[in-house]
């Protein structure tokens, strides 16, 4: 058995590897660029054994920033024909070449983290990078906001991409014009691993009316089929702001309207609680329909600081029901599928969010157990994207990023 030493060796390694100066991508020759919440994760791994790089990453995440305080969830620093969709076909224009929607924003959590780790040469870069951040939050707080709670505008703003949370949605679209296009990510790996075409023939048609309505905010909130309030984005941004409002205030800043925020994104948490499914679910705003979904995202409840007690006996009964935890998908759902990305997988960065919230909101026991099982699931299986959650078996890319930076900062930690 390899000791966790020699695992964390490796673990540095990838990070190192995977950095093309200045951004790491998530993994080699399947994701050639520079992802959003892939990098913060990164910054946390860097954090761990070089804080200065772990600062380069998320300041170099930052230098895409639109104008008007977007963060786009790919920058495409050098174009590669390894990945699609690439800069040709989103056509925007911010300062470096991107797409043209967000991700998570769990860059503000991350940075907390970094700065945390060495206070006193953090102040200077963090205090640079805050009120980009606070723009960006703005940003989301003027533009996907739905009863309170953070909406989604494409499947992969999620970070999960094909989770069953967008079926109904995507059932709805027409993408019978998208026209011909070939798919890169099926010849890096595993196509029963990946979205079908019926999924990416949406993905691309809703790239398509983006790229047509000039990336405008406005003209793509009344065009857009695509608009569901969901977990992910919810919890996420709710957990930026908090963290947003302890860095501000570290710095002197006036964080009034940060805390008028967190006030609005915790009534609008509580609109994605679905009593029927009994947990954290996705809704449709156009519709106004659930999707019925629990998944991994219902789970980041702590995360944002919101305390559940039925989530909570949840989590420990899938944590003791399910193999290799969690899983994206309820392995009870019709739509449970074990390999197929986020229909079933167990991802270890959201293992991560999900520890994290849950040893802060006081649930140690939890957050030890689930640290431990993803110890386990990375010692055997590797660093791979994510996992088989009956069998732990790796599936996706390999020698992932944020997979070896959840085993430094957390996981693997002694
Ligand atoms: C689209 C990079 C990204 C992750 C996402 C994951 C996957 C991309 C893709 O890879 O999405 O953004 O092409 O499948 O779903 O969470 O950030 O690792």
């Amino acid at each position: 058995m390899t000791s966790n030493t020699a695992i964390s060796e490796q673990a540095r390694e990838i990070l190192i590897t995977n950095d093309r100066g200045g951004y790491t991508v998530p993994t080699a020759g399947l994701y050639p660029y520079q992802w959003n919440w892939d990098s913060a994760v990164a910054a946390l791994g860097f954090a761990q054994f070089d804080v200065d790089r772990a600062w380069v990453e998320i300041e170099t995440l930052f230098k895409g920033q639109w104008a008007d305080g977007m963060v786009p969830h790919i920058l495409f620093h050098k174009s590669d024909p390894g990945y699609f969709p690439g800069p040709d076909v989103w056509g925007c224009e911010g300062p470096i070449p991107s797409s043209g929607i967000i991700q998570p924003p769990i860059a503000a959590t991350m940075a907390r983290f970094v700065w945390e780790q060495d206070k006193g040469v953090g102040r200077e870069r963090l205090a640079a990078l805050y009120p980009k951040m606070v723009k960006w939050h703005n940003w989301i707080m003027r533009w996907r906001l739905h009863r309170g709670a953070v909406c989604t505008t494409h499947p992969w703003e999620t970070g999960r991409d094909n989770a069953p949370d967008w079926d109904n949605t995507m059932a709805r679209m027409d993408a019978s014009d998208v026209g011909e296009y070939t798919r890169r990510d099926t010849a890096h790996v595993n196509s029963d691993d990946r979205p079908t075409k019926y999924d990416y023939d949406r993905y691309i048609k809703l790239v398509q009316m983006g790229r047509r309505l000039n990336w405008d905010q406005a003209a793509m909130l009344a065009e857009s089929p695509f608009r569901v309030a969901d977990p992910t984005m919810t919890f996420t941004t709710l957990r930026a702001a908090r963290d947003l409002q302890v860095i501000g205030e570290a710095l002197g800043e006036d964080t009034s309207g940060i805390a008028a925020s967190i006030e609005l994104l915790v009534t609008g948490a509580e609109t994605l609680w679905n009593e029927e499914l009994g947990g954290y679910d996705s809704r449709d705003v156009l519709s106004g329909e659930w999707a019925g979904c629990l998944s991994n995202a219902s789970y980041l409840c702590w995360f944002a600081g919101v305390e559940n007690a039925k989530m909570l006996a949840r989590l420990r009964d899938v944590m003791t029901r399910v193999p290799y935890p969690v899983p994206s998908n309820d392995p009870n759902a019709e739509s449970f599928d074990a390999r197929r990305y986020w229909r079933g997988p167990t991802w270890a960065v959201v293992n991560l969010l999900i520890g994290i919230g849950l040893e802060d909101m006081g649930h140690k026991t939890e957050a030890k157990a689930l640290a431990d099982k993803t110890a386990g699931l990375i010692k055997e299986h590797g660093f791979a994207e994510y996992f088989d959650p009956m069998n732990g078996k790796a599936a996706g890319g390999g020698t992932f990023t944020w997979t070896a930076a959840v085993w430094l900062a957390w996981a693997g930690r002694d």
